[in-house]
C-alpha cells in the first residue's frame, strides 16, 4: 500500500543519495557516486524523476568531451529506466569562484560567469525535458553588515533573473524558474531568506509569470516558520513551482533529514496543504525530496532512507484523507467555523459604510470559545495512528 508508483511523480536531487557525506568536521564517509548510478538506483526503489545541478552531473572543470561523455551516461541510464528529468538547477556554491555568491557577487566578472554558467545548463535542462528550473543563492549573503549594499545586491538579482527570463524567452524554452529561499547556511545571512521575501522580490522583476517559488521544509523551519502556511501562500500567489521535501528539528543547522522525521506534526500538515494544491489543480509539480542521508550510513543505509521518503509521504498521505474524511472532524472544523472564515466580511452591495457604526454583542462574541483543541487532537489522534 506504501509502496511508490510513477503516478505518485516521487522525485531526488541527484546531490541527495549522491552526497558522499562530508561535512564541516571531516571528511567524506561513502564513495562519490556518479549521477548514471543514483538514477538507476532511484528508479530501482520507485522514483518517478530526478532534480540535477550541472556539477553533480559532470565537474566544474571537466574538459567538454569528458563533459559530453558524462552527459551521454547520464542520460543512457534516464533512457534505460524512463526516469524523467522533472527539474534542473545550476551549482554556483561549490567553486571558490562562487565564495561571496554568483547574481550578487561584489566582482562583475563572477556575476557574468555565473550568467553564463546557467544558460548552459538551461540549454541541457531544456533538452533533458525539465520544465522547472530551481535557483538557490547559497551563497548570495553576507557575514557582516558592512560586507554587502543590500540594495544593490537586490538589483542585480533582478537584473540576473531579468536576463535570464530573456534568455529562456529569446530560445522558445518555456521554462520556469522557482527561487529558493534560505535563511542562512552557508552565509550567516542570505537574501531572500524566507518564502516571503522572495514572493515580494519576484513581483518586480521582468519576466515575473515565469518565476515562482520552491520552498523547503528544513529552510523555512530553520527560520522558525511555518512551512505548510508557506506552501498554502505560495499557493493562494499561484507561484508554487516545485517544492523540497525534508526534514528538520526546530532552528539549527540545516539538517536535510529524510522526509517524515524531525517535526512530525509539520509534515502532516504540509502533506495536507501540498494535496490540496493538487486536488485543486494548483500545484502539479513533482512531489520532491532533498535531504542527506546522514554521515552514519553506509550505501545501504543511504537507499533506506530513500524509500523512506517515499514511505512516509504516502503514510501521511493517508492519514491526512482519513483526516479530513472523518465525520468528526467535520463537526470540529464547523465547531471551530473555519469554515465561516471563506465568507466575505462585506456582503454583496456592501460598503465600508454598511459596518461603520455596527454595535454587536461584545460580551457574547468576547467569550465564545473557539473549539480548536479539539480539532487538533483529532488531528493528533490520526497522525498518532488511533484515529
Ligand atoms: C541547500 C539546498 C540546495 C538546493 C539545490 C536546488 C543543494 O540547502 O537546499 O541543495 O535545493 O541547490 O537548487
Ligand atoms: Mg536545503
Ligand atoms: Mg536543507
Ligand atoms: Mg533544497
Amino acid at each position: 500500500k506504501y509502496t511508490p508508483v510513477p503516478d505518485d511523480k516521487f522525485s531526488f536531487g541527484i546531490w541527495t543519495v549522491g552526497w558522499a557525506a562530508q561535512d564541516v568536521f571531516g571528511p567524506a564517509t561513502r564513495a562519490p557516486m556518479p549521477a548514471d548510478r543514483a538514477v538507476h538506483k532511484l528508479a530501482e526503489i520507485g522514483a518517478y524523476g530526478v532534480n540535477f545541478h550541472d556539477n553533480d552531473v559532470f565537474d566544474f572543470d571537466d574538459p567538454e568531451t569528458v563533459r559530453d561523455a558524462k552527459i551521454a551516461a547520464f542520460r543512457k541510464a534516464l533512457d534505460a529506466t524512463g526516469l524523467k528529468v522533472t527539474t534542473a538547477t545550476t551549482n554556483l556554491f561549490s567553486h571558490p569562484i562562487f565564495k561571496d555568491g554568483a547574481f550578487t557577487h561584489n566582482d562583475r566578472d563572477v556575476r557574468r560567469f555565473a550568467l553564463a554558467k546557467v544558460m548552459r545548463n538551461l540549454d541541457l535542462a531544456a533538452e533533458l525535458g525539465a520544465g522547472v528550473y530551481v535557483c538557490w543563492g547559497g551563497r548570495e549573503g553576507a557575514e557582516s553588515g558592512g560586507a554587502k549594499n543590500i540594495q544593490a545586491a537586490l538589483d542585480r538579482m533582478k537584473e540576473a533573473f531579468d536576463i535570464l527570463g530573456a534568455y529562456v524567452t529569446d530560445q522558445g524554452y518555456d521554462t520556469r524558474f522557482a527561487i529558493e529561499p534560505k535563511p542562512n547556511e552557508p552565509r550567516g545571512h542570505i537574501l531572500l531568506p524566507t518564502v516571503g521575501h522572495a514572493l515580494a522580490f519576484i513581483n518586480e522583476l521582468e519576466y515575473s509569470d515565469r518565476v515562482g517559488v520552491n520552498p523547503e521544509i528544513g529552510h523555512e523551519e530553520m527560520a522558525g516558520l511555518d512551512y505548510a502556511a508557506g506552501i498554502r501562500q505560495a499557493l493562494w500567489h499561484g507561484k508554487l513551482f516545485h517544492i523540497d521535501l525534508n526534514g528538520q528539528t526546530g532552528p539549527r543547522y540545516d539538517q536535510d533529514l529524510r522526509f517524515g522525521a524531525g517535526n512530525v506534526g509539520g509534515a502532516f500538515w504540509a502533506v495536507d496543504a501540498i494535496e490540496e494544491g493538487i486536488a485543486n489543480g494548483q500545484y502539479s509539480g513533482p512531489i520532491h525530496f532533498d535531504f542527506k542521508p546522514p554521515r552514519t550510513e553506509d550505501d545501504d543505509g543511504v537507499w533506506v532512507a530513500a524509500a523512506a521518503c517515499m514511505r512516509n509521504y504516502k503514510i501521511l498521505r493517508d492519514k491526512v484523507h482519513t483526516f479530513r474524511s472523518d465525520p468528526r472532524v467535520r463537526e470540529a472544523l464547523e465547531a471551530a467555523r473555519v469554515d465561516q472564515l471563506t465568507v466575505p466580511t462585506l456582503a454583496k452591495g456592501e460598503t465600508w459604510a454598511s459596518i461603520k457604526d455596527l454595535t454587536v454583542d461584545v460580551a457574547g462574541l468576547a467569550a465564545r470559545g473557539m473549539a480548536f483543541e479539539r480539532l487538533d487532537q483529532l488531528a493528533l489522534e490520526h497522525l498518532y495512528g488511533v484515529g
